[in-house]
C-alpha cells in the first residue's frame, strides 16, 4: 500500500529543484498519510499524477491563529484540505470520551482491525520474539490500539495546535541561553550522573564557542484535559527522540477505515477523524534540514538503540524521506558512530566515508544507551562536528524536567519570549511544577501523595513516583537532608475525564475504564537568523487504562489512539 501512493512522484533531486523542497505538489500531497491507500479521493493534478486529498488538521484552526502573536505558524505543507466536520452537537463541545462501541460489533470491528494493521505496516516488533528488534520483518505484532477514536473538543485541538510554533520559539530561544541551562541544573548536576554527563558535553561546547547554523528541533508537547478544571494543561515537552510520530498516522487511518465501513451502524463520520501529516511533515522537515545542509552526497544518520522493537514507526519517516526526497538515511548505534564516525577537518562527520548531513537521535534520551564510555565519545563526536543535530546537546537540555519547572516560575518566561499574549498562552497550559526547596509542597505531598507525580530527569517513560512510593521517598529525602532533592521535580496530578474503551494488544482486547494524553508533535528549522518552518508536525493519542500512573505505549503502558473532533 505504501508504495502505491508514491508513484508517479519522481525522486525529488535538490539540483534541478535549486534546493526547494517547497514544492509540495509533489512531495506532500504523495505522503500526506503513506496509510491511507484506502481512504484517498483523487482528483486530477497538475502533472496529471494522482492527486491526494488529505486532511491538514491546521485547516481547522486557520481562522483562529492568534492576531497578536508574533510567532505564526511557518510553512505548512498546504496539503489539499477538507476541513474535517466536527460532529458538534448541543453541550458536549466539551465532550472528551471514546466513542462507543455497540457490543454485539465488537469482535467484527476487532478482527477487521487486526488484519488492516498487519495489512498496512501498524506494527511493531514481538517482545517474546528473541529477534524481532534486530531484523525488520521478523517477530512482528501489531502495535497496540484504542478500537474507535476519542471524541475531542475542537477548542483544545485548537489550542494545542496554536501553542505548537510558541513551543518550538521557547526551545529555541532557551536552547540559546547556555548560562541560564547550566545554572538551573547546576544542583542536579551534582547528584544526577546522567544530566551531569549532558552538561559536561554541553559546557564544552560551550567553551568552544561552538555555534549551529542549522538548527533543527523535532518535539512534541503532550497535553492532558483536567477534569477538575477543563483546562489544557501540559504534561511535558519532549526535545529528543519523539516517536510514535509514524505509527500515529496508521491509527487515525484505521480508525476512519473502520468507521467508513461501518457508517451505518456506528452513525459516525469518517471525516471527523483527524489525518495526520506526522510522516509526511517530520521527512519534509528532515529534507528541507537536509537541503539547508547543502552536500548531495551527504546522508541522514539516524541514532538508533541496538534493540529497537519500534523500528517500523522509525521506518515510516525514512522510508518517506527516501522516497519523497530521494534522502538516504543510515542507521547507526552510538557504538557504532563511535567505532566507525570521524571527523574531517572542516568538521564534517563522515561514517565509513560518507557524509552525514542530519543526525537525528532515536535514542540518547536514557542512561541505558550510554553503557560505556564509547558511547559518550561518539555523543561529544557528533556535537563537535558540523552536522546537524536532531537535537543539539543544548536542545536536548531544554527538554529536562527541572527546566520545564523552571520556565514555569514567575517572570521566567519574560526571559525569553517578548509578546505578552504568547507568554499567557504557554503559561496558561502549565500545570503545578516545584523544586523539592519548596516545604510547603512537599509537605502537601507527603500529605496528599496521590495529587503529585515526583520526576527524575529521564525519558521514555517508567521513571515516575506517585503514591506511597513517592511519599516515601520524600520522606528519605528530607530524613537524609541529602542534596539528592535536586535530582527531582515534583508536579500537580492531573485527572483527566475517564471513560470506557475497548483497548487491543497482541490480538486480544479488553474493555477498561481509559483516559489519555494528546501529543502535539512540532518542527523548527532555521539557518542563523532565516526561520525555515516553525509549525506543528503531526498528533498523537495515547490512551491508558485509568487506574494505571504511568504511561507511553514503547513502555507498554498505552495504546495509540486517534482524535475524532466534536
Ligand atoms: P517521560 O518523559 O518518561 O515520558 P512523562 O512526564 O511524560 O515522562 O510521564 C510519563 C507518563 O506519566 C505520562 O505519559 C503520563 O501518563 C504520566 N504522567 C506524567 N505526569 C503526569 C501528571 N502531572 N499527571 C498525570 N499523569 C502524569
Ligand atoms: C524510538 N526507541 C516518546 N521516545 O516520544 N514516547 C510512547 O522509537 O525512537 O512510547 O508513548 C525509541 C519518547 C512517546 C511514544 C523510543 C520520548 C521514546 O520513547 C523513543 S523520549
Amino acid at each position: 500500500c505504501f508504495r502505491s501512493l508514491l508513484t508517479p512522484v519522481e525522486v525529488w533531486n535538490p539540483t534541478n529543484q535549486a534546493r526547494n523542497p517547497h514544492d509540495h505538489r509533489r512531495s506532500t500531497m504523495a505522503a500526506a498519510n503513506a496509510f491511507t491507500s484506502a481512504s484517498m479521493s483523487c482528483a486530477p493534478s497538475l502533472s496529471g499524477s494522482v492527486n491526494v486529498i488529505a486532511v491538514c488538521p491546521r485547516s481547522v484552526a486557520a481562522a483562529r491563529t492568534l492576531s497578536s502573536s508574533c510567532l505564526r505558524p511557518v510553512r505548512c505543507a498546504a496539503v489539499g484540505t477538507a476541513a474535517p466536520v466536527a460532529a458538534t452537537a448541543e453541550g458536549d463541545e466539551r465532550r472528551f470520551e471514546q466513542l462507543a462501541v455497540p457490543p454485539e460489533l465488537v469482535d467484527e470491528l476487532v478482527e477487521e482491525a487486526l488484519v488492516w494493521c498487519s495489512q498496512h505496516g501498524l506494527v511493531v516488533g514481538d517482545k517474546n520474539h528473541p529477534r524481532s528488534g534486530k531484523a525488520p520483518g521478523v517477530g512482528l505484532l501489531h502495535a497496540p490500539f484504542a478500537l474507535l477514536p476519542m471524541s475531542f473538543p475542537k477548542v483544545y485541538w485548537e489550542q494545542a495546535l496554536e501553542l505548537a510554533p510558541l513551543f518550538n520559539e521557547l526551545v529555541h530561544r532557551v536552547s540559546l541561553d547556555g548560562d541560564f541551562l547550566q545554572q538551573t541544573l547546576a544542583r542536579t548536576k551534582e547528584v544526577d550522573p546522567f544530566t551531569r554527563r549532558l552538561l559536561d558535553i554541553h559546557s564544552k561546547m560551550m567553551e568552544l564557542n561552538k555555534k549551529e547554523d542549522i538548527q533543527l528541533g523535532l518535539t512534541r508537547s503532550d497535553y492532558m484535559i483536567d477534569g477538575a478544571t477543563d483546562k489544557l494543561l501540559q504534561v511535558e515537552l519532549n526535545t529528543i527522540s519523539t516517536s510514535s510520530n509514524g505509527l500515529a498516522c496508521g491509527v487515525s487511518e484505521l480508525h476512519r477505515n473502520l468507521i467508513r465501513h461501518h457508517q451505518r451502524e456506528l452513525g459516525l463520520d469518517p471525516t471527523s477523524v483527524v489525518g495526520n501529516t506526522a510522516i509526511a511533515q517530520h521527512a519534509e522537515a528532515l529534507a528541507t534540514a537536509w537541503a539547508e545542509y547543502n552536500n548531495q552526497s551527504a546522508v541522514v544518520l539516524v541514532v538508533v538503540q541496538a534493540e529497537e522493537r519500534y523500528m517500523y514507526d522509525q521506518y515510516w519517516i525514512t522510508v518517506a524521506l527516501r522516497e519523497m526526497y530521494g534522502v538516504t538515511t543510515i542507521r547507526k548505534t552510538m557504538a557504532e558512530i563511535e567505532a566507525e564516525g570521524d571527523l574531517r577537518p572542516d568538521g564534517t562527520l563522515v561514517i565509513n566515508g560518507r557524509p552525514v548531513a542530519i543526525v537525528y537521535f532515536r535514542a540518547g534520551y536514557s542512561p541505558a544507551d550510554y553503557p560505556s564510555e564509547a558511547e559518550w565519545r561518539a555523543r561529544l563526536l557528533i556535537e563537535r562536528s558540523s552536522a546537524i543535530k536532531c537535537p543539539s546537546i543544548a536542545h536536548h537540555l531544554v527538554g529536562t524536567k527541572k527546566i520545564q519547572q523552571e520556565l514555569a516560575k514567575e517572570n521566567v518566561l519574560e526571559r525569553f519570549l517578548d509578546n505578552q499574549s504568547d507568554i499567557e498562552n504557554v503559561r496558561k497550559c502549565f500545570a503545578g511544577l516545584w523544586s523539592l526547596e519548596n516545604d510547603i509542597i512537599v509537605n502537601s505531598a507527603i500529605e496528599s501523595p496521590e495529587l503529585f507525580v515526583l520526576k527524575p530527569q529521564r525519558e521514555g517513560g517508567g521513571n515516575n513516583i506517585y503514591g506511597d512510593n513517592l511519599r516515601e521517598t520524600l520522606i528519605r529525602l528530607r530524613k537524609d537532608g541529602s542534596n539528592e532533592t535536586a535530582a527531582y521535580i515534583l508536579m500537580q496530578r492531573i485527572f483527566p475525564p475517564a471513560s470506557p474503551s475497548y483497548l487491543v494488544r497482541e490480538g486480544t482486547f479488553v474493555r477498561d475504564n481509559v483516559v489519555s494524553e494528546f501529543g502535539i508533535f512540532g518542527a523548527y528549522l532555521r539557518n542563523n537568523d532565516k526561520v525555515i518552518i516553525n509549525d506543528q508536525c503531526g498528533y498523537l493519542l495515547r490512551t491508558k487504562a485509568a487506574s494505571l500512573n504511568e504511561g507511553g505505549v514503547v513502555a507498554g503502558y498505552a495504546f495509540l489512539n486517534s482524535i475524532f473532533l466534536t
